[in-house]
Protein backbone atom coordinates (compact mmCIF):
# COMPACT_ATOMS: atom_id res chain seq x y z
CA UNK A 1 0.00 0.00 0.00
CA UNK A 2 2.26 2.19 0.96
CA UNK A 3 5.10 1.36 -2.37
CA UNK A 4 1.28 2.04 -4.26
CA UNK A 5 1.36 5.59 -2.82
CA UNK A 6 4.68 6.30 -3.27
CA UNK A 7 4.36 5.32 -7.00
CA UNK A 8 1.69 7.59 -7.40
CA UNK A 9 3.39 10.70 -5.92
CA UNK A 10 6.35 10.17 -8.36
CA UNK A 11 4.18 9.65 -11.39
CA UNK A 12 2.03 12.78 -10.09
CA UNK A 13 5.79 14.73 -9.66
CA UNK A 14 7.26 13.25 -13.06
CA UNK A 15 3.69 14.80 -15.18
CA UNK A 16 4.24 18.19 -13.27
CA UNK A 17 7.93 18.57 -13.65
CA UNK A 18 7.79 19.14 -17.60
CA UNK A 19 4.82 21.04 -17.78
CA UNK A 20 6.79 23.86 -15.72
CA UNK A 21 9.20 23.53 -17.91
CA UNK A 22 7.43 24.13 -21.25
CA UNK A 23 6.04 26.97 -22.56
CA UNK A 24 3.08 27.05 -25.46
CA UNK A 25 3.81 29.77 -28.23
CA UNK A 26 0.04 31.79 -28.08
CA UNK A 27 -0.91 34.07 -30.82
CA UNK A 28 -3.26 37.35 -30.58
CA UNK A 29 -7.37 36.88 -31.48
CA UNK A 30 -6.99 40.45 -33.31
CA UNK A 31 -4.82 42.87 -34.13
CA UNK A 32 -5.16 47.06 -34.89
CA UNK A 33 -2.83 49.93 -35.25
CA UNK A 34 -3.20 53.65 -35.31
CA UNK A 35 0.03 53.53 -38.31
CA UNK A 36 -1.71 52.22 -40.82
CA UNK A 37 -0.37 49.91 -43.90
CA UNK A 38 1.36 51.19 -47.19
CA UNK A 39 -1.22 49.35 -49.25
CA UNK A 40 -3.65 46.49 -48.56
CA UNK A 41 -0.82 43.73 -49.34
CA UNK A 42 1.17 44.86 -45.98
CA UNK A 43 -1.80 44.69 -43.70
CA UNK A 44 -0.62 44.76 -40.24
CA UNK A 45 -3.13 41.13 -39.44
CA UNK A 46 0.03 39.50 -41.67
CA UNK A 47 2.13 39.73 -38.66
CA UNK A 48 -0.35 37.49 -36.42
CA UNK A 49 -0.40 34.50 -38.94
CA UNK A 50 1.77 32.04 -39.90
CA UNK A 51 2.72 33.13 -43.50
CA UNK A 52 6.16 33.74 -44.83
CA UNK A 53 7.43 32.02 -41.66
CA UNK A 54 9.70 28.92 -42.40
CA UNK A 55 7.46 26.79 -40.72
CA UNK A 56 3.95 26.66 -39.18
CA UNK A 57 2.67 27.23 -35.98
CA UNK A 58 -0.47 26.37 -34.05
CA UNK A 59 -1.65 28.68 -31.32
CA UNK A 60 -1.78 26.72 -27.77
CA UNK A 61 -0.06 23.96 -29.44
CA UNK A 62 3.09 24.50 -30.53
CA UNK A 63 6.06 24.64 -28.28
CA UNK A 64 7.42 28.39 -27.94
CA UNK A 65 11.06 27.47 -27.51
CA UNK A 66 11.75 24.86 -30.53
CA UNK A 67 9.65 27.12 -32.95
CA UNK A 68 11.26 30.34 -32.65
CA UNK A 69 15.14 28.74 -32.12
CA UNK A 70 14.19 26.80 -35.93
CA UNK A 71 12.10 29.46 -37.77
CA UNK A 72 13.17 31.92 -39.96
CA UNK A 73 11.21 35.02 -41.88
CA UNK A 74 12.17 35.67 -45.50
CA UNK A 75 9.55 36.18 -47.24
CA UNK A 76 9.90 40.08 -48.28
CA UNK A 77 5.81 40.35 -49.12
CA UNK A 78 4.69 38.69 -45.93
CA UNK A 79 4.99 41.60 -43.65
CA UNK A 80 3.67 44.68 -42.25
CA UNK A 81 4.65 48.11 -43.56
CA UNK A 82 3.03 51.19 -41.96
CA UNK A 83 1.41 53.94 -43.96
CA UNK A 84 3.57 56.74 -45.47
CA UNK A 85 5.43 59.35 -43.29
CA UNK A 86 4.17 57.45 -39.74
CA UNK A 87 6.95 55.65 -38.41
CA UNK A 88 6.16 55.61 -34.76
CA UNK A 89 2.69 54.60 -33.14
CA UNK A 90 1.13 51.72 -31.60
CA UNK A 91 0.10 48.09 -32.46
CA UNK A 92 -2.86 46.62 -29.74
CA UNK A 93 -2.84 43.04 -29.86
CA UNK A 94 -6.50 41.40 -28.23
CA UNK A 95 -5.79 38.14 -27.21
CA UNK A 96 -9.77 37.06 -26.78
CA UNK A 97 -9.47 36.47 -23.17
CA UNK A 98 -6.88 36.34 -20.11
CA UNK A 99 -3.56 34.67 -20.98
CA UNK A 100 -0.05 34.72 -19.07
CA UNK A 101 2.67 36.00 -21.06
CA UNK A 102 6.51 36.19 -20.41
CA UNK A 103 7.73 36.28 -23.39
CA UNK A 104 7.65 37.98 -27.15
CA UNK A 105 8.99 36.35 -30.76
CA UNK A 106 9.54 39.15 -33.78
CA UNK A 107 11.36 38.94 -36.74
CA UNK A 108 11.74 42.02 -37.92
CA UNK A 109 11.47 43.43 -41.45
CA UNK A 110 14.36 43.08 -44.21
CA UNK A 111 13.28 45.81 -46.32
CA UNK A 112 15.48 48.86 -46.88
CA UNK A 113 14.17 52.27 -47.07
CA UNK A 114 14.84 56.15 -47.45
CA UNK A 115 17.25 56.57 -44.71
CA UNK A 116 17.78 53.00 -43.61
CA UNK A 117 15.83 50.10 -42.78
CA UNK A 118 11.85 49.86 -42.07
CA UNK A 119 12.57 47.57 -39.30
CA UNK A 120 11.42 48.28 -36.03
CA UNK A 121 14.26 49.63 -33.63
CA UNK A 122 13.03 50.96 -29.74
CA UNK A 123 9.39 50.09 -28.57
CA UNK A 124 7.69 49.57 -25.35
CA UNK A 125 5.27 46.75 -24.58
CA UNK A 126 2.15 47.68 -22.32
CA UNK A 127 -0.27 45.79 -20.59
CA UNK A 128 -4.34 47.07 -20.39
CA UNK A 129 -7.58 45.77 -19.50
CA UNK A 130 -8.97 47.53 -22.72
CA UNK A 131 -7.92 47.48 -26.25
CA UNK A 132 -7.34 51.34 -26.15
CA UNK A 133 -4.03 53.02 -25.67
CA UNK A 134 -5.57 56.52 -25.57
CA UNK A 135 -7.66 56.08 -22.31
CA UNK A 136 -4.36 54.81 -20.30
CA UNK A 137 -2.65 51.56 -19.80
CA UNK A 138 -2.44 49.38 -16.61
CA UNK A 139 2.07 49.22 -17.10
CA UNK A 140 5.00 48.88 -18.82
CA UNK A 141 6.36 45.28 -19.29
CA UNK A 142 9.58 46.77 -20.47
CA UNK A 143 11.56 49.28 -23.57
CA UNK A 144 13.47 46.85 -26.13
CA UNK A 145 15.08 47.26 -28.83
CA UNK A 146 15.13 45.07 -31.92
CA UNK A 147 18.41 44.92 -33.56
CA UNK A 148 18.09 41.88 -36.76
CA UNK A 149 17.35 43.18 -39.95
CA UNK A 150 19.20 40.50 -41.90
CA UNK A 151 17.33 38.56 -44.52
CA UNK A 152 16.65 35.73 -43.83
CA UNK A 153 16.19 37.02 -40.46
CA UNK A 154 15.60 34.72 -36.97
CA UNK A 155 13.21 35.80 -34.55
CA UNK A 156 14.71 37.82 -31.46
CA UNK A 157 13.02 37.02 -28.21
CA UNK A 158 12.05 39.66 -25.81
CA UNK A 159 11.60 38.74 -21.80
CA UNK A 160 9.50 40.26 -19.34
CA UNK A 161 8.21 39.12 -16.08
CA UNK A 162 4.82 36.53 -16.28
CA UNK A 163 1.77 39.17 -16.95
CA UNK A 164 -2.04 37.88 -16.81
CA UNK A 165 -3.47 40.20 -19.68
CA UNK A 166 -6.53 40.35 -22.13
CA UNK A 167 -4.97 43.38 -24.29
CA UNK A 168 -1.26 44.19 -24.82
CA UNK A 169 0.00 46.92 -26.39
CA UNK A 170 3.29 47.57 -28.45
CA UNK A 171 4.47 51.18 -28.59
CA UNK A 172 7.21 51.57 -31.44
CA UNK A 173 9.23 54.57 -31.21
CA UNK A 174 11.67 54.05 -33.58
CA UNK A 175 12.91 52.20 -36.53
CA UNK A 176 16.48 51.92 -38.01
CA UNK A 177 16.70 55.11 -39.77
CA UNK A 178 13.72 54.97 -42.74
CA UNK A 179 12.07 58.36 -42.69
CA UNK A 180 8.98 57.59 -44.49
CA UNK A 181 8.10 53.93 -43.44
CA UNK A 182 8.08 51.21 -40.79
CA UNK A 183 7.55 47.31 -40.42
CA UNK A 184 8.17 44.14 -39.13
CA UNK A 185 6.94 40.64 -40.69
CA UNK A 186 5.85 38.68 -38.14
CA UNK A 187 5.25 38.60 -33.87
CA UNK A 188 4.42 35.26 -31.45
CA UNK A 189 4.17 34.89 -27.33
CA UNK A 190 5.02 32.68 -24.82
CA UNK A 191 2.13 31.67 -22.52
CA UNK A 192 2.75 30.39 -18.96
CA UNK A 193 -0.73 28.95 -18.76
CA UNK A 194 -0.54 25.44 -18.28
CA UNK A 195 -1.52 23.51 -21.38
CA UNK A 196 -4.59 22.04 -21.57
CA UNK A 197 -4.20 18.19 -22.04
CA UNK A 198 -1.71 18.21 -19.09
CA UNK A 199 -4.06 19.93 -16.92
CA UNK A 200 -6.87 17.26 -17.94
CA UNK A 201 -4.52 14.28 -17.49
CA UNK A 202 -3.29 15.67 -13.90
CA UNK A 203 -7.24 16.04 -12.59
CA UNK A 204 -7.93 12.34 -14.11
CA UNK A 205 -4.68 10.89 -12.45
CA UNK A 206 -5.85 13.46 -9.34
CA UNK A 207 -9.57 11.74 -9.39
CA UNK A 208 -8.29 7.75 -9.89
CA UNK A 209 -6.10 8.26 -6.87
CA UNK A 210 -8.71 9.47 -5.02
CA UNK A 211 -11.15 6.81 -5.65
CA UNK A 212 -8.03 3.94 -5.67
CA UNK A 213 -6.85 5.08 -2.04
CA UNK A 214 -10.56 5.28 -0.67
CA UNK A 215 -11.18 2.30 -2.12
CA UNK A 216 -8.49 0.09 -0.20
CA UNK A 217 -9.28 2.20 2.86
CA UNK A 218 -12.52 0.32 2.71
CA1 LIG B 1 2.86 36.33 -41.13
CA1 LIG C 1 -6.59 51.46 -22.03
Amino acid sequence: MKFLKNAYVIILMSLLVPTAANATLIQANTISTNMGAINPSFLIQDVINPNGLSALYVSGLTDFDSYVAGTTHSVAFEQWISSENIVTGIISFDFGGNVSLNAMALWNSSWGGSGGAIAVNQFELLFDNDNNFGNGVIGSLGVFNATNTNNPHPSEVFNFASTSLQFLHMNIQSNHGAISYSGFADVVFRSTDMPEPTSLALFGLSLFGLVFFRKRKV
